[in-house]
Parts: C-alpha cells; structure tokens; sequence
C-alpha cells in the first residue's frame, strides 16, 4: 500500500470553505436554540470562521448569504477577512424568506415576481464584484406540494429563462454553481430535484456554469460516488457542498455517521482529477450546528475531509487497475478497503505540527480561551439566527 509520506505532499493547499451560517444559531422547525457567543453581526460570523483556518489551515474562506450577510462597505468586510487571515468566498443566493416566492421565484407564473428574483441575483454578482469573489450558488426552494398544482414542464422552461438572463450578467471569471435537492420545502415535486436536472440547466446556459452537489440532497442509498463520477467526466462538477443527511435537512457534520461513504466520495474525487491544484470543483461544507458549539463542529468537519482526502490517496491505484483487470473481485476490494482502514490521525498530526499547525485542533481549539472571550463579550445585540 501507498505509505503516508508518499501522499503527504499532495494534502498541501487543500481548502474547505466554510458558511456563515453555520456559526449563526439554528434549528428545526420545532426550536432554535441560542448560544453564548454567538454573533451578532457578519463581521463575527467571520471572526469565527478565522479561528477554524487559524486552527487547522484548511479553511480560508467562508461563504455568504445575502441578505443574510449584507453590509453597506464590502471592501471594508474583505479587509476585515483579510486581517484575519482569511477570504471572502463564494456568494449564495436566498430567494427563500420573502412573501413573494411561497409559489416560486425563478419560476414563478408571474413575470414581476420572477424579475423580482432575477434582480435579487443580479445583486449577488454585484457583490461579487466587490467581494472578489469567483462563484454565484443558487439552490432554489422552488417545486409544489401536490400534483396538478403547478405546471412542471412550464416551470422548467421558465427556470431555463431566468438562469439564462442571470448568466448572461456572470463576468469572465465568475462562475454560476446550481444545486439540486429532491425534496423540501416542496414535497411533491422540487424544479432542480437531482444532478440530471441541475446538468441540463447549466449545460444550456454555457462554460461558466456548473453544478453543485451538496451530499444530503440524496434518497437514502443513492450511489454519490457515481454521481461524481460522472459530472467529472462531463467537466460539469463545480462545488460540493459537504454535510451529512441524518436528519430531514442535511446538516449534520460531514463524515460523522458515515465517513466511509466520505472516503469514497473522495476517491473519486481523485480518480477524476478534481482534486488538486488544478481543480475546477470547491470544496465547501454546508451545515448548522444545532446543539453541538459552532467552532469546534467546523474544526470537526474540515478535519474530517481531510482525514478521509488522505486515506483516499492512500489507495494502491497501480495494484487496484491490475486486480480489476484481472477479475479479481475480492483482492480489488481489499485493495479498496485496506486504505480506508489505515489510520491516518497520528502522521496527519505530525504534519500538523511541521506546518506550525496544533497537532490536535480540536484540543488547541478548545484551550484557547476563545470560546470564553466570545461568551463574555457578545452579550446584547441580536443574535444572527434562523428564523
Ligand atoms: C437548504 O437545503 C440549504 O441547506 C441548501 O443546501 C443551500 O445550499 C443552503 O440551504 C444555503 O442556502
Ligand atoms: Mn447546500
């Protein structure tokens, strides 16, 4: 098998975007909790996405939602980021919390409304133009609760419409990553429901379109791997959005309950050469953090990427090509499995530590102190949350 300091160099410039959002407090639709030291304003959220890359190096910028995140001065929030040691990333659209979408934005019957939502992305490039930042990720909240209630096929040539004018607007190094999910809050029909639908989209919209598969979008049992598989091999996989399904949402902790499944994700990933300097795809998590603290939830998932990131380049590929050639079913799933069972923590530690890094980013984390500083100082204001 492929030794650990083989591969050590390829885990150099690794990068995991991190949300805003998930250092905001958020919920079900039972409850949100609140937190102690929770921001109170974007420059916070970004503070606290500066401590993750400050802990661990793999997180160097951190994606906004607007409106979510608006400020009046974005150069004044990229020097803020700056200083801090981090960038601003990639710019989420949010066309679902106003009145006016409750029977869709971008498809929506109504031509007002859907310029309504084509105006709110405008506005998002516009920000991107300030911010620097390279990608526009739209997941729309768009679809019906019952059959016959809206025209699927009318939908769908509508949303095809207003992509393209928003398209139209995405600069030459500016991309448009579109994200499906198959169900919620629609739940009889959602209009970008898989990776099929969000590839025939941006396939007719052009090169700078992409689409986004964020890893609890999924039935349960669905083969993820394979789907990345195969948009690499179309050159259409732009983003990932990390997290984990065991819950109605996605938004548990990336590799927690299955980093198998993780692992292979990222096999693949390599496989098709979407990873690496020269990779288009950016890797970003999605999540909240709902009862667990916010910080260390984020240290957790980055880590876990780069956990499962290494023993995947760990996999014998010369040994594997030969086993699959010769039919050898078993010894190639040994070969397979024999990686995702190496234990990379103590060598991933030690190549911590010889980057200046703590060994353990959880404990550094932890003893730092930060977690108190920000209890005692954000006291009164208004919670950023999920409402
Ligand atoms: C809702 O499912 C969602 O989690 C999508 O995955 C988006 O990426 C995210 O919200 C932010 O809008
Ligand atoms: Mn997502």
């Amino acid at each position: 098998m492929t030794t650990f300091s083989a591969i050590s160099a390829q885990l150099e410039g690794q990068a995991i975007e991190v949300p805003s959002w998930a250092y905001g407090n958020s919920g079900t639709r039972f409850k949100v909790f609140g937190s102690a030291g929770t921001p109170r304003t974007v420059e916070e959220k970004i503070a606290d996405a500066a401590e993750v890359n400050r802990h661990t190096g793999l997180a160097p910028l951190v994606s906004l939602h607007i409106p979510w995140d608006l400020v009046d001065d974005w150069d004044a929030l990229r020097r803020h980021a700056e200083g801090l040691g981090i960038g601003l990333g990639t710019i989420n659209s949010n066309t679902f919390q106003d009145d006016d979408y409750k029977l869709g934005a971008l498809t929506h019957t109504d031509a007002a409304i859907r310029q309504k939502a084509i105006d709110h992305h405008l506005a998002c490039i516009d920000i991107m133009d300030q911010t620097g930042s390279r990608d526009l990720k739209i997941w729309l909240a768009e679809g019906t609760n019952y059959a016959g209630q809206g025209d699927i096929r009318g939908r769908q040539d509508r949303l095809a419409e207003s992509l393209a004018t928003i398209y139209d607007r995405i600069g030459d190094d500016q991309r448009l990553v579109l994200e499906y999910k198959f169900f919620e809050p629609a739940f009889y029909h959602t209009d970008v429901p898989d990776w099929g639908t969000s590839y025939v989209q941006v396939q007719a919209l052009g090169d700078k379109a992409f689409v986004c598969l964020d890893t609890g979008h999924h039935a349960p049992g669905t083969n993820i791997e394979f789907i990345v598989a195969q948009l690499l091999r179309l050159g259409k996989l732009g983003s990932f959005d990390f997290n984990s399904r065991f819950y109605a949402d996605d938004d548990l902790i990336v590799g927690s309950a299955d980093p198998f499944q993780l692992f292979r994700i990222m096999f693949e990933v390599i496989r098709g050469g979407g990873y690496g300097p020269d990779s288009q795809v950016a890797f970003m998590l999605d999540q909240c953090h709902n009862i667990e603290d916010k910080i260390p939830g984020q240290i957790r998932s980055v880590l876990n990427v780069q956990e499962m990131t290494a023993r995947a380049l760990l996999v014998d590929t010369e040994a594997l090509t030969k086993a699959q050639a010769e039919g050898d079913v078993l010894g190639a799933h040994e070969i397979f499995t024999d990686a995702f069972y190496t234990d990379v923590r103590a060598d991933l530690a030690a190549w911590r530590e010889e980057r200046g890094l703590p060994g353990n980013p959880m404990r550094a984390y932890a003893e730092s102190g930060y977690q108190d500083t920000i209890a005692a100082e954000r006291v009164g204001g208004t919670q950023a949350s999920w409402n």
